[in-house]
């Protein structure tokens, strides 16, 4: 008879039968949640909206201070995310020249600096395009603005930067595709030359939106090669919600996993298009099949190192903080089922085709409730077991509320 279980089973002389084994299974979850960090992005505690206006919120942070300070609360109580994502133009607008004041909250608060985002779109000179612009002024003013970031960067010892190009047209015929290519590869290149050790070029794609017709890197083809084009430092950077509906995205993955080319991973989830939803909120079961890529990957090969995940949400209805911890622990209980899936029994029915017991092995694992295995590593690891529930009893979004509501009733809700 067929379990999903596999080596978490354990024969049971009696009746012939096997049973699950609790310590192969607790061990199995702990091991894979010791290694799982995901970063958070600092514009995810700011206020955001929808394209026809924002949505303030009392306890939305406003200043770069504030988002630190919200990145470490989430850290103090998930223990998950030592990094926080930075955006040149929200977090930095003097650009280098902020380093000193990133590294001293760095010190203050515990939270390193993670990956560097270049500003591409929100600037009247890009109305165009940034690196792929017509006009030879107005790429070298964004190429340079890479470079800035590559050396903002080095400064803070980030390894990241992460590039998502917005560039694009409207209409057919408006724009050469084949120069803007040309274009876009040189300025890679020249980035890519820019790199110290230990940093990465991320290269992120998205088939529509801000622009409609066509956007200049619309899909993992066009950054691959232009990853491969600017040299072995750049990677394809993945972002859930920047595909077609229907698209396999954890065929994508095993491709690029293939061909040692993911360099990493933005993660949210939608309905319809770029929807910057909690992670696992609509689809589980998609986060769960491109966590068995990644696990496949660590299993068959032991020096594979994970590639660099990070959360790309914006949450306007929700609370920020909650939200953000809630999509944690979202990725840890779907990346802890990914990890109960045997590997080697499931390659055995895999290659004798015994399809529906594959299939078997294969969702059993996403079935299981790991919720409080998740919640007994997060105690052996000194945190509460219930991240959510800590907040709540921490008052922290009470105290942020009282000291920010003033500041934020103060912010325009508009985008006139
Ligand atoms: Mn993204």
């Amino acid at each position: 008879m067929f379990h999903w279980c596999g080596d978490l089973c354990t024969s049971d002389s009696v009746d012939n039968e096997e049973t699950v084994n609790p310590e192969a299974i607790r061990s199995r979850i702990f091991a894979a949640l010791d290694s799982f960090h995901i970063e958070i992005p600092s514009w995810g505690f700011a206020n955001t909206g929808t394209r026809f206006g924002k949505f303030i919120q009392s306890a939305a942070a406003t200043t770069i201070e504030e988002k630190f300070a919200d990145a470490a609360e989430v850290n103090r109580l998930t223990g998950a995310t030592p990094t926080v994502a930075l955006h040149v133009l929200w977090d930095m607008p003097n650009g280098i020249a902020d380093v000193p004041a990133i590294e001293a909250l760095v010190k203050a608060t515990g939270v390193r600096a993670g990956s560097i985002n270049p500003n591409m779109f929100q600037e009247a000179d890009y109305k165009f395009g940034s690196l792929c612009n017509p006009s030879a002024e107005v790429r070298s003013k964004a190429t340079q603005h890479m470079l800035d970031s590559v050396a903002i960067g080095k400064a803070l010892g980030s390894a990241e930067v992460s590039l998502w190009l917005s560039d694009g047209s409207n209409y057919p015929g408006t724009q050469s595709m084949r120069r803007r290519i040309g274009w876009l590869q040189e300025a890679l290149q020249t980035t890519h030359d820019a790199l110290a050790p230990g940093q990465t070029l991320l290269v992120e794609y998205k088939p529509f939106e801000p622009a409609f017709y066509h956007t200049d890197i619309g899909d993992w083809g066009m950054a691959l090669e232009l990853a491969r084009g600017a040299g072995p430092h750049a990677k394809v950077l993945v972002d859930t919600g920047h595909h077609f509906l229907g698209t396999n995205i954890e065929q994508i993955v095993a491709w690029l996993l293939q061909v040692g080319a993911l360099g990493g991973f933005h993660f949210n989830d939608r309905k319809y298009a770029d929807d910057d939803l909690t992670l696992g909120s609509i689809d589980p079961y998609q986060i769960f099949r491109i966590f068995h890529e990644l696990l496949y990957q660590q299993h068959s090969s032991s020096d594979a190192a994970l590639p660099a995940f990070m959360i790309d949400q914006s949450h306007n209805l929700k609370g920020k903080v909650e939200a953000m911890i809630q999509t944690v622990m979202t990725a840890q209980e779907l990346y802890a089922k990914a990890a109960l899936i045997d590997q080697e029994q499931l390659a055995e029915l895999q290659d004798s085709c015994r399809l529906v017991e594959a299939e078997e092995c294969f969702r059993g694992a996403f079935w299981q409730d790991v919720r409080p295995l998740v919640g007994e590593w997060r105690e052996a690891r000194g945190l509460a077991a219930s991240p959510l529930e800590a907040l709540r009893q921490s008052g922290y979004v009470e105290q942020i509320t009282t000291e920010r509501k003033d500041k934020n009733a103060r912010a325009g809700s508009s985008y006139a």
